[in-house]
Formats: structure tokens, sequence, C-alpha cells
């Protein structure tokens, strides 16, 4: 299983590294070829290399997009060597048989994320470059294919322990490789071309927002990669990451969570920021702008907004971009930013910045899909909005008007909270959540003693009194509503709908607070 190496193919863009490998491969006797720019690299080096052109015979044309589509390369790289036929074909066509190809391609997603122009896109979309690295390997029995200047070295070592040759294991392993780097770069292809489709296909393409491949998942031991189904115009899987680090597993999660919930604000009618930590909000207000909306949203909890998700609704401008990097802050995402906020941002090299180019409508459909052990689990979105539902007051006291406001704006965010929820909100910002609780009634002490926190850190009274407060479901016995009023909130929010609806009734009335029923449940877990 061991072949020798004679002649090798370098094309790459990325030149890192490959002027010392073709020395290294020089003084080890190989054959060198390579195209264009790597070939002017190796000779500045002063390096014998072959132009691809003097192998085939054919210029390079049509500004190189027809540089290595030829045959003396494809059946120098497919070419079963001992197969009688192949061997003949070889003979009689003067192939010459390439022992190792060395490719890394156009760079495409870094020019799609530079926000080039569409023909510059789309002229970054390499063909010659996949076709060889497929065609070698496919025939690793006798290519070797490497295709990341971090094997560079290994390949010296390989040839160095076997003699000048190399071992299938190694050919296999890079293969390997290979095959998920062309299949990575097709699905960002795609998945740029689905972008600005309305209604795409349902194609299931590994994303492009990134690779495909994840570093690591929910932990660093398990394996992960990302997924596009081409269903969503602006959500975090479309999204434009401008800079930063590559986002992780938990990172594309949080800040799902975080867009889809800052979309439920109409960004002409208010401007809206979520913070988001481990999947659920720490913060979230309206503001007359963003960065009203931002100081108020960060007050609900700043211990807990410390390297979380900010999310808004709007586009980001210069002050909002100050005031966010002043915290540190692992992702921010809005539909778009001025040009001085994305200065701004640059100032923080790893925190990652994503622009989306629109919301998502809150009440659009679609699949929701969740595995469990041996199976998985569909259901349609949760894609309620409380505007649309029927409000029933059920207390003798009505909600006063900015007690109403509240009221939505709390059970808004409740539908975004871990069940069970509790969310206590005041002059359209939060001011206590309480979040994946087994009981509701610890949600609701909880979030109320958040709020006892921040306001002891902020030396005023907490603010859940006089607040509203939101139930993801019903209250099953009163003593939920009872830790609410204890908290101080004057009008609850919830689906109603309990066997014992009338207990709670009588305990808010008894307190003289207000109560409205939606008949939504929110359920999230
Ligand atoms: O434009 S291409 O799709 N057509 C080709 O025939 C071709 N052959 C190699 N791009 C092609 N390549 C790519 O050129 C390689 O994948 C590599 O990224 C790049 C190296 O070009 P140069 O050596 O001229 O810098």
């Amino acid at each position: 299983d061991r072949v020798p190496l004679r002649r090798a193919l370098l094309s790459v863009f990325d030149k890192t590294g490959v002027v010392d490998l073709a020395r290294a491969l020089h003084e080890r006797g190989v054959e060198l070829v390579s195209t264009g720019g790597t070939h002017r690299a190796l000779t500045e080096a002063g390096l014998p290399v072959k132009d691809v052109g003097e192998l085939t015979g054919f210029p390079e044309i049509m500004d190189g997009r027809v540089k290595t589509l030829h045959p003396l390369v494809h059946g120098g790289l497919l070419g079963i060597r001992d197969d009688a036929t192949h061997a003949e074909a070889m003979r009689a066509h003067g192939i010459a048989a390439i022992d190792l190809l060395v490719v890394n391609l156009y760079p495409f997603n870094e020019t799609r994320r530079s926000g080039a122009p569409f023909a510059t896109i789309l002229e970054n979309i390499d063909i010659g470059g996949p076709a060889m690295i497929r065609a070698g390997a496919k025939n690793h029995s006798y290519v070797s294919v490497l295709t990341d200047p971090a094997d560079y070295a290994a390949l010296l070592d390989e040839l160095d322990r076997n003699g000048g040759e190399t071992t299938l294991r190694a050919r296999r392993r890079w293969a390997g490789a290979a095959f998920a780097q062309t299949a990575a770069y097709d699905a960002a292809v795609s998945a740029w071309f689905a972008e600005g489709e309305e209604g795409a296909p349902k194609r299931l393409a590994v994303a492009g927002v990134s690779a495909g491949q994840l570093r690591y998942g929910e932990n660093p031991h398990q394996r992960a990669s990302f997924y596009l189904d081409g269903t969503q115009r602006f959500g975090v899987a479309t999204a434009r990451q401008v800079q930063g680090k590559e986002l992780s597993y938990n990172n594309i999660n949080d800040t799902d969570a975080a867009f889809e919930l800052v979309a439920e604000f109409d960004p002409e009618r208010t401007a809206a920021v979520a913070i988001i930590k481990h999947a659920n909000p720490c913060g979230v207000a309206e503001g007359a702008s963003l960065i009203d909306a931002y100081g108020r949203a960060l007050a609900c909890d700043p211990v807990s907004a410390f390297g979380g998700i900010v999310a808004l609704n709007r586009r980001l401008d210069a002050v909002s971009a100050r005031a966010i990097t002043e915290v540190f802050t692992e992702v921010i995402i809005a539909p778009d930013a001025d040009e001085e906020a994305i200065q701004i941002v640059a100032a923080k090299r790893n925190l990652r910045l994503l622009l989306t180019g629109g919301l998502p409508d809150p009440r659009t459909g679609g699949t929701v899909i969740r595995s469990v052990a041996g199976g998985f689990l569909a259901q349609t979105r949760d894609n309620g909005v409380v505007d649309d539902l029927e409000l029933r007051v059920v207390t003798k006291r009505q909600p006063t008007a900015a007690e109403m406001a509240d009221l939505r704006f709390a059970f808004r965010i409740a539908k975004h909270v871990k069940s069970n929820a509790i969310v206590y909100a005041k002059d359209l910002a939060t001011v206590g959540i309480g979040a994946g609780q087994m009981s509701r009634v610890d949600s609701a002490r909880i979030a109320a003693r958040k709020a006892e926190d921040a306001a002891k850190a902020a030396g005023g009274t907490p603010l859940t009194h006089g607040s509203a407060v939101a139930s993801d479901a019903f209250f099953p016995f009163a003593d939920g509503l009872l830790s609410a009023v204890e908290a101080g909130a004057t009008a609850v929010i919830q689906p109603g709908g309990s066997m014992r609806d009338n207990e709670v009734i009588a305990a808010a009335d008894e307190n003289d607070i207000a109560m409205v029923f939606t008949g939504m449940r929110h359920f999230r877990h």
C-alpha cells in the first residue's frame, strides 16, 4: 500500500508554507508542476518548476477560469496505475502520473463575508480546484491530496519515515479531509444562493456561515455541525458575520434565541434590545432609541449580562455600539449597522458582529425539531403573538393603560423564556426574570429576588413594586400569584385555564390586582 512520490502538482490560493514544502519536495527529487500564481511564487524562490501549461500544452484562459481543467491533468490524477487499460491510455496520450496534489481553494467565504459585489463573490467560486481535489481523493490508492497547509509537515514526515513513499493510511486520511472540504465549500456556495431567495428550497445543506463543521458541540467532547434548511431569510443561519471569532455551537443557539426575541418588537413602533445568556433573556427593554433600550435591558441583571449575547431590532448605531462594547459581550446581532458602529466594534477583535439584513416575522410558520432517544419530535413553530390574542380581564379591577402595556410586553418575553417562566416588567423593561424552574412558585421567587439584587446594587427599591408580571402558563394554585403580590406586582397576565382559576381570581381580587387571561400558553423547553 506504499507508493513513491515522483511528481507533484501545486495550485494554492493561500501560499502559506508552499515554498518550504516545494523546496523540501525538490530536495527529495520530486518534479514540481504548478499554476500561475503558485508557479510565480516558486520560481521567485529559485525552484525549478514546470507551469501546468507546459504539461498540457494549453494556456491558462478566461482569466484563469480554465487552467487545470484538462485531460492531461485529470488523467494524471485519476489513472489507475496498475490497470492495464488505464496504463495504456496514459501511455497513448502522454499522460504523466501526478502522485501529489497540493490545493487550497479560492476564498469564497471570506469574499462573501467582506461584502464584496456579486461578480467578485461569483468569481471566487473555485471550479478547477475542487475538481482536482475530488479526482485525487477518489484515486487515493495512488495519489496524496493535501488541502490544508497544516498537513505539509505531516507529508514530509511521512516521506522520511517511509523511504520517500506514502502509506495508504495517510492518503486515506487526507482524502477524507479533502471531501469534507469540498462538501463544506459547495454548501457555503449553495447557502449564498439561498440567501436572497424567498421560499428557498427546503434542501438541507451544511451551513456556510462558518464551515459546516463546528469546532465542538455544547461541550468540548461533543462533535457538532451546522445545517441550513433554507427556510428563513433573516436569521442567524443566513446572517453575515462582519467580524469576530468563529461562532460556537452555544453561540449559534443563544444568538438565535436572542434574535427571535427582538424580532417580536416591530422596529417601526419601538427600539428593542435583548441580552441573552444560556438561551434565556437576562434583560429586555423597549426604548425611544437603542441606547435607551440597551441601558434599561442591562440594568435588569448586569451580573448575568457579562459574556452575553446582545440582539437589536434596529440598525446598530455608534452610541449603542460604544455602550455594548464596554461590557464583555460574545455576540452582537442586528438587522444592519452604521459604518461608524462597525468601526467601534472592530476595536474588540474577538467580538462577533452578525448582520442579518432584516427581521424575521414572528408570525411565520415552519417546523421545529428536537431529538429524543431513538427518534425525533417535530412541531409547528410557536408563532402566537400577544397582539393577535383576545385579552380578557378577569378581575374586578381593570389594568391601567400603563399596566396593560407592561403586561403585553412581559407576555411577549415570557414566550422566549424557558418554562416555568415568570417575567416582571415595569415601564417596558424587564425588572426580574425567573426561568427554567420545576415549580412556578420558584420561578416567581427567583424573578423577585433578581429584582431585589438589582435594586440593592443600584441603591433603590426593587422595581417589582408596582410592576406587571407574566406567566407562560396558568397558575395551578393561588400560591404563585400570591408570591407575585408579595413582590409588589399590581397586574398579572397569564393564559388561564386552570381547574382552580376561580381561587386564583379570588386571590387577585382580594389583593386589588388586575389580571388578564390570554387563552394561549407559551411553554418553551
Ligand atoms: O478558476 S478555476 O476554477 N479554474 C481552474 O481550472 C483552476 N485550477 C486551479 N480555479 C482553479 N484553480 C485554483 O486556483 C486553485 O484551487 C487555487 O485556489 C488557485 C491557485 O491559482 P494560482 O496558482 O494561479 O495562484
